[in-house]
């Protein structure tokens, strides 16, 4: 496969449709937009008179092949999906899979085919059935890890010849961002009280996810041995704030953090530093030997991972802490580094630094799968969109990807920057943390003619995958 040039997606930040053809309710169906309230808030009454944001998105469902033909037009020879498990299993629960849901991805990639562009599909990304978080208590159920299989037999029998790169979970890493409950529970499925996250619960649920994640590349390649399955982390580098060696010490709770998860999915097991924290901790996990061998046995083909931003953290109680708007960020300002509007730290010499450090540590197959700058666009007088500011984030971060290919050696099978076109944010809800090469008319209040307009991000990069090839 020649380098991926493409862009990306998920289903619930794009799709809208979220009733439509027998679809049911994922988690991410029932929260607020932060126009309305600061955080994301769980809204599991439904009420009529909030605004969310996922319930109609950017009515992709509807115009994907549209958005395909533009997609098509920059030259993309690839493109990262979801599938949205409710529509394929509204409930998450069923024996019986929803025709219509599957049909719809036959459809989608087959028009992506059409145009020659790969589908890199993500099985799961922040949008479990809502029915599976009520009723079983999310991933810290073990039930849930049959349905999730059920769900992956399902879908890699279906598109088994027309999809070969699979992502399994998205970020499962952001679990341990527990002080924003809106993480784990997108990502788990837990609905957890204020400030009341119980580590321990926290470590299952993901030992649950690795577990299912693992089954489904063992899963995948008894399908297709030619499927190639990658996890997907949520890489956040971290700087010691000074050369004094106890900043260094402070970032290590970090680097396990990402580490630990990157660790059993690409060597299989947990390593003795997390083991020695749960011990610290008097964390019992509930495994058994099966699961650990089905952890042993699906390890992922590639390494999956979104670069956005740096953090530093310094030791010393008396230095000021940095702060962005999601309380992703944790640490100090580091004064060498630009922040967006919200407060993300722009820095793409730290990518350079990350697939190094991955790929030192695992010598596997590298794949940017997301990467990007959330800004509010503005439509100029002349109707265009001149994102200058996103054209060199990516230009600063695709030199940066090179110099570790070519320069230190790293392999990289592509980069496919957030996001194709401007979707819902994950974090905030809101549609004006834009980041899209296409932009839609589309408000926070939900207004709006979803009208698609290329920006100035989309012409240059268009010309530049021209050059590459
Ligand atoms: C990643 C998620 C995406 C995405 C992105 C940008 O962690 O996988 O779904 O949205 O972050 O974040 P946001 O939309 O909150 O700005």
């Amino acid at each position: 496969m020649k380098f991926m040039w493409g862009a990306a997606l998920a289903a619930h930040q794009c799709e809208g449709a979220w009733d439509v053809d027998g679809k049911g309710v994922s988690v991410s169906d029932i929260l607020t937009s932060s126009k309305h309230n600061q955080n994301r808030e769980i809204h599991l009454d439904m009420q009529s008179d909030v605004y969310y944001p996922s319930h109609e998105a950017v009515d992709f469902y509807h115009t994907y092949k549209e958005d395909i033909k533009l997609f098509a037009e920059m030259g993309m020879n690839s493109l990262r999906i979801s599938l949205a498990w409710t529509r394929i299993f509204p409930k998450g629960d069923e024996e019986q899979p929803n025709e219509k849901g599957l049909q719809f991805y036959d459809d989608l990639i087959d028009e992506l085919k059409k145009y020659d562009i790969e589908p890199v599909v993500t099985l799961l990304h922040n949008d479990m059935p809502l029915h599976l978080a009520t009723a079983y208590g999310g991933w810290k159920n073990k039930k849930v890890i049959d349905f999730f299989s059920h769900y992956c037999e399902t879908v890699y029998e279906r598109y088994k010849n027309k999809v070969t790169y699979w992502l399994t979970f998205n970020e499962i890493n952001n679990m341990l961002k527990y002080e924003y409950q809106l993480l784990p529970y997108l990502s788990g499925g837990l609905i957890l009280d204020e400030e009341d996250a119980d580590e321990g619960e926290i470590y299952q649920t993901m030992h649950n996810q690795f577990v299912a994640s693992a089954q489904a590349v063992i899963t995948g390649h008894r399908i297709n041995k030619n499927f190639q399955i990658g996890s997907m982390t949520g890489f956040i580098l971290v700087y010691p704030n000074s050369c004094n060696p106890l900043d260094t010490i402070e970032t290590f709770p970090s680097y396990r953090n990402l580490f630990f998860c990157t660790d059993v999915q690409a060597r299989g097991y947990y390593p003795t530093y997390i083991q020695k924290y749960w011990e610290r901790k008097n964390i019992q996990l509930n495994t058994t030997e099966e699961e650990m061998q089905i952890l042993k046995d699906g390890v992922v083909d590639y390494l999956g991972f979104s670069y956005y931003m740096s953090e530093t953290l310094s030791a010393s109680k008396d230095v000021e802490k940095k702060k962005d708007a999601a309380k992703i960020l944790k640490g100090v300002n580091n004064p060498y580094l630009e922040s967006s509007q919200w407060g993300w730290t722009v820095d793409p010499v730290g990518l350079r630094i990350v697939l190094n450090k991955l790929y030192e540590r695992y010598q596997k197959p590298l794949f940017i799968v997301e990467c990007g700058l959330g800004a509010i666009d503005e439509v100029s007088e002349d109707g265009k969109i001149h994102d200058d500011y996103r054209i060199n984030y990516l230009k600063n971060h695709i030199e940066e990807m090179q110099k570790a290919m070519e320069i230190d050696g790293v392999e990289v099978m592509g980069f496919l920057p957030w996001s194709a076109m401007d979707i819902i944010s994950a974090s905030t809800g809101e549609m004006r943390k834009r980041y899209g090469f296409i932009y839609v008319d589309k408000d926070d209040d939900g207004n709006g003619s979803l009208k698609r307009i290329r920006k100035d991000s989309f012409y240059w990069f268009k010309d530049f995958i021209k050059e590459q090839n």
